[in-house]
């Protein structure tokens, strides 16, 4: 009888993914609401050819080290700052990401912050709730314009040109965008977007949306002083990772009314939020959903289910972040 290989699903996933999974491997899941322990994913990992981490599992040197069986790492995320690439790398771990499949849904989320931050709506809808709402008044939730207006983009990969494309297509919005690097002239026209420095980003935008990805380069690349350079009337949107913004120093510019107002739907240490952003009005809170339609999510748990039996079963993944592993592959 031949042994079929052992994976781990480290969060609730769809039953019709732990369903394929199971017709291909012998699969241990966590059925739980809450993520296991660092000690507990080690513990259950160490036995295992395969792992389908949801972007949260830090799999690291030390990790690595412990999980000897180990050979691949399906993040059911685009983002991947939760791996050490180049460690697993060393060690001849194949690590893949779910790009594309979420590009536009998440471009759709991050422009519905954006008009919710700039028009007020969770605020309102609050005061509406409350019974509060008793008259007219000129300037009720009176908020910021988005048509017409400059709309600024930090970090313009796939889900960054998304965006843009709405605000310049769709909504006749000015577009700026600084990114490591520029995109080529064809990309930059199909998104009406303009390349300018991160200072004239951050002075010239009137909805400044994040969407880089999260590194120790990009740690708090949104703080104090950067805050300082927005105009007064500005919006933040945050869609890219918590720690791209120093979230104390915004909850202080949001109370301060040094900017207008925020858009979160990532935080520092979340599923903490900081207090300090509960408490004040002109923000508006998210938690981590700019993936969630159904559509999406499936496709994101197929695209690692299918790394996950491409690599260890047959044929080919997908989406490699290491390719060179494959090389290596015996
Ligand atoms: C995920 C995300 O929902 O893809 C990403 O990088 O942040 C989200 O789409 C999250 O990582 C959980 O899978």
């Amino acid at each position: 009888m031949t042994t079929r290989p052992r994976i781990l699903v480290a969060r609730a996933v769809f039953p019709e993914t732990i369903a394929r999974l199971e017709q291909h491997f012998e699969v241990e899941h966590n059925q739980a609401d809450a993520a296991w322990s660092r000690q507990e994913l080690l513990a259950r990992l160490k036995d295992k050819a395969g792992a389908l981490t949801t972007g949260t599992e830090r799999i690291d040197a030390e990790l690595l080290a412990a999980c000897s069986e180990l050979k691949i790492c399906a993040n059911m995320a685009v983002g991947f700052n939760n791996f050490d690439v180049p460690a697993m790398t060393a060690r001849g771990v194949l690590a893949t990401n779910t790009p594309d499949v979420l590009t536009e849904t998440t471009a759709d989320f991050g422009f519905a912050l954006l008009m919710a931050t700039a028009r007020r709506i969770a605020e309102s809808e609050h005061y509406l709730r409350a019974g509060r709402w008793t008259k007219w008044s000129y300037d009720m939730f009176a908020g910021a314009e988005v048509h017409g207006s400059t709309l600024g983009i930090l970090g313009m990969g796939r889900i960054g040109q998304g965006i843009a494309r709405r605000g310049a297509h769709g909504f006749g919005m000015n577009v700026i965008y600084h990114n490591r690097s520029r995109l080529t002239p064809e990309l930059e026209a199909a998104c009406k977007a303009r390349y300018v420095t991160k200072d004239e980003l951050l002075a010239k935008a009137d909805h400044l949306v994040l969407v880089l990805p999260y590194s120790a380069e990009s740690h708090h690349a949104i703080g104090a002083a950067e805050l300082a350079r927005m105009k007064p009337t500005a919006t933040l949107v945050n869609i890219a990772r918590g720690g791209i913004v120093d979230d104390a120093a915004l909850a202080q510019a949001l109370k301060e009314k040094r900017i207008a107002a925020a858009g979160l739907d990532v935080f520092e240490g979340e599923p903490k939020v900081h207090p300090d952003l509960l408490t004040v009005p002109n923000v508006v809170l998210t938690p981590h959903i700019a993936s969630a339609t159904v559509p999406t999510r499936r496709a994101m748990a197929d695209l690692a289910a299918e790394n996950l039996i491409g690599y260890l079963v047959g044929g080919q993944p997908r989406t490699p972040l290491n390719p060179e592993v494959l090389k290596k592959k015996p």
